[in-house]
């Protein structure tokens, strides 16, 4: 039995859901709700508070362009200053209203006869919506290693996106597992305050400086008074992380050059030769996510501090013990290990048209039709859906573009009153197709392992282009990609149409 009926229901109240609340409200769309698991809003910016949490790309591009905020103290932010930022875009827009918490959506179920989804929720009564916005992230999930013997751990096991913050790391001797976005970030705050830290690195990364200053309050104030200055600011962010597209994103002569210059970042920060060479990566720049920091090869060359690069055999009651015999005796493992990402199969079941199931659809890689929509799957739409992930510029640049192109499809298809709009599966073929082909010549599908790839090597994950090309698929809402259905006159059936001809429902 269904309590209520949405326009739409977006799951999750993270950057996406957020932003999409947003936009709804401002074409004057309100009957929806946004259903969160936790019990504050910020996704993936209220999950990892770890020492050091900070975004890599500057505030003033990580940030939406219809809600600017002139007072970023730095050019890079941390998680609790990006957290603010959240709260008061749903303090300044009234999103808090619309927020359920504690809401666990456990699948969506298509009733094509209503052209209505069922949203089931754990423990309570479902909710019915014309429309839907899976807005739940990629990076949700924090996922322990599969490390023979980790369950005999007696430490402490802390995963980044889970910090503990009771554990007192003072005087302790830690463990850091994982050398990626996360791992590069913690290391240096630890390695202020614990007696001593090892870290276990698989593979290295490509380390580029980060230059974070403070923004000076004339600045703050320039920003405030002037909003086209804001937007100049932007703008050059944008443009300036577009050009390095050109070695990040197509494995080509500007990667060597990225590399170059990273080597001799390499080469300026760390002395020890035979430290050099454990920290010099064997794979294309890009290939994997580029490290962004100034801090963590000085954090490693600390005293208290030590790179271990045999492999991990298995975890003992005491600690670590690596391939060559040696035990290393820790009190906390941090594991900067990442997250379950699902590249194959879905967040929670999602059942469309004549009962198909887009996690079997997606068993061996997700596809979308602009990364938005799946055929099949009518008035659903993603937010950081498949093949949108910029390996160069701000997810939230792709995250804006796909939030407006989903709400002129809601808004088009309330304005019409239209029963659904379920995406063509040529066109999406089509697309699909040529993104896959595209990928090829991607760094990422360049030979190394990642987040990026299924087990398989299919790219699910990333889009091969320019965030400018990126954005302008999204721009408009082709009808002729679309299937419409019109309510009939009485509301009680439907009629299938082709494109933009059924304006006469
Ligand atoms: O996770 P990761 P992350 N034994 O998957 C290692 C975003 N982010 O949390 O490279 C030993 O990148 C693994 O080794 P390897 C960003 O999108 C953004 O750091 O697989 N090691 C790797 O070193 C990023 O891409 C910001 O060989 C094991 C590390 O753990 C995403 O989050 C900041 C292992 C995992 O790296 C994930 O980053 C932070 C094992 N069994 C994060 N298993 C911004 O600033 C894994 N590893 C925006």
């Amino acid at each position: 039995m269904t309590t209520s009926s949405l326009s739409v229901a977006i799951i999750g109240a993270g950057f996406a859901g957020i932003g999409a609340a947003i936009r709804l409200k401002d074409q004057g769309i309100s009957d929806f709700a946004i259903f969160e698991r936790g019990t504050r809003v910020g996704g993936t910016w209220r999950d990892n508070t770890y020492p050091g949490a900070a975004c890599d790309i500057p505030s003033r591009l990580y940030s939406y362009s219809f809600a600017p905020n002139p007072d970023w103290s730095h050019t890079y932010s941390g998680s609790a200053e990006i957290l603010e930022y959240i709260d008061t875009m749903v303090e300044s827009a009234g999103i808090a209203p619309h927020i359920r918490f504690e809401h666990t959506v456990s699948g969506v179920e298509y009733d094509e006869q209503a052209g209505e989804w069922t949203v089931n929720l754990d423990g309570r009564e479902p909710v019915r919506a014309r429309s839907v916005i899976v807005a739940s992230g990629p990076l949700a999930n924090a996922s322990l290693p599969n490390i023979p013997g980790i369950e005999t751990y007696e430490g402490r096991k802390i995963h980044s996106a889970r910090w503990d913050h009771d554990y007192d790391f003072a005087g302790k001797k830690v463990a850091v597992v994982g050398t990626g976005a996360s791992g590069v970030q913690i290391v240096p705050e630890l390695v202020k305050v614990a007696k001593s830290v090892k870290v276990f690195q698989r593979t290295p990364g490509w380390v580029i400086p980060r230059v974070n200053t403070p923004t000076g309050s004339w600045l703050k104030r320039i920003y405030k008074d002037v909003p086209l200055a804001e937007k100049l600011m932007r703008s050059a962010w944008f443009w300036g992380h577009e050009s390095v597209a050109l070695g990040v994103v197509w494995d080509s002569p500007f990667t060597r050059v990225v590399e170059a210059l990273s080597l001799a970042n390499l080469r300026m920060q760390v002395k020890d030769p035979w430290l050099r060479r454990q920290l010099k990566p064997d794979f294309s720049a890009g290939c994997k996510r580029l490290l962004m920091t100034s801090d963590f090869y000085p954090a490693l060359q600390a005293d208290n501090c030590k790179l271990v690069t045999w492999p991990i055999a298995r975890l003992s009651a005491k600690g670590i013990r690596t391939v060559e015999g040696i035990e290393h005796q820790f009190d906390a493992i941090v594991f900067a290990t990442g997250f379950e990402v699902s590249k194959a199969g879905t967040p929670f079941p999602v059942v469309g048209i004549d009962g198909r199931n887009l996690a079997a659809e997606w068993s061996k890689g997700a596809y979308a039709y602009r990364s938005v929509a799946v055929s099949g799957y009518p008035n659903l739409y993603f937010t950081f859906g498949p093949n949108s992930g910029p390996g160069h510029s701000s997810a939230l640049v792709y995250m804006e573009a796909q939030i407006d192109y989903i709400v002129e499809a809601i808004s088009k298809l309330q304005q019409f009153g239209w029963k659904s709009l379920d995406v063509r599966p040529e066109v999406q073929a089509r697309y699909n197709k040529d993104i896959q082909q595209r990928l090829q010549s991607t760094t990422w599908n360049s030979g190394c392992q990642s987040w990026y790839l299924t087990d398989d090597g299919f790219n699910a994950t990333m889009f091969p282009g320019f965030a400018t090309q990126y954005v302008n698929q999204l721009r408009t809402v082709e009808l002729a990609d679309y299937k419409i259905t019109a309510a009939s006159r009485e509301d009680d059936g439907a009629e299938q149409s082709s494109g933009a001809s059924v304006l006469t429902a």
